[in-house]
């Protein structure tokens, strides 16, 4: 079985998104990352099993964020940034408050371009190597419980989480394929995928 998922990399400029699909695809933290220019997605193939799923992780533009100019560039790349995904990373900084304040504006943008119903998003907390925090853990989770998604404290610096989040979109993903797909065959019961062990039922957050 041979399995391909895509998912988004959101959330304002310097959050530390380029540097999270770097440490998932290459294992590694690039001090001086550079600026993404425009879009490009990275790859990464998990093999369990017989089963193979290609991971396409997309990513934006270094200084967009959620108003001002970085928007217009945004919203000439959206068409094909948003077209068949199917799963989210929204990225805030917790050394960084705007970061976090914008997160509801990202989810509002991602409404007008996609149904939410049919996607999975999880909220991430980067930068969680640094002490000095402006966003504290509760006021993540409860961030993250209010659209009724996962919470992760990340660290793309150290790689703390930062599989494990990967991992429950793509979890998430596939289950939700499968469940759409016993639909459309008349079947009721749901069929559980699992990678890298545990069960994973898709949230919806909108
Ligand atoms: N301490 C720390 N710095 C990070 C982390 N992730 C990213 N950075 C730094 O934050 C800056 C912005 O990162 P980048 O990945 O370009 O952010 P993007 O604009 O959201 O893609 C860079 O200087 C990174 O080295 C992290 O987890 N911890
Ligand atoms: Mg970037």
């Amino acid at each position: 079985m041979t399995e391909k998922v895509k998912i988004l990399m959101l959330g304002e400029g310097a959050v530390g998104k380029s540097s999270l699909l770097s440490r998932y695809v290459d294992e590694k933290f690039s001090e001086n990352i550079q600026a993404t220019l425009g879009v490009e997605y990275r790859q990464k193939i998990l093999i369990q099993g017989e089963s193979q799923v290609t991971v396409q992780v997309w990513d934006t533009a270094g200084n967009q964020n959620s108003r001002g100019l970085g928007q217009e560039r945004f919203r000439v790349i959206t068409p094909i940034f948003y077209r068949n995904a199917q799963g989210v990373s929204l990225v805030y900084s917790v050394i960084d408050k705007n970061s976090f304040q914008q997160v509801q504006t990202w989810i509002d943008n991602l409404k007008e371009q996609i149904d939410c119903e049919q996607i999975s998003i999880v909220l991430v907390a980067n930068k969680c190597d640094i002490a000095q925090r402006e966003v504290t853990t509760l006021e993540g989770q409860q961030l993250a419980q209010k659209y009724q998604i996962k919470y992760f404290e990340c660290s793309a610096r150290t790689g703390a989480q930062v599989k494990e989040m990967y991992t429950e979109l793509v979890q998430q993903i596939l289950v939700r394929r499968g469940q759409n797909q016993n639909s459309q065959n008349g079947e009721k019961i749901p069929k559980n995928i699992q990678i890298d062990g545990g069960e994973t039922q898709p949230q919806k957050c909108c």
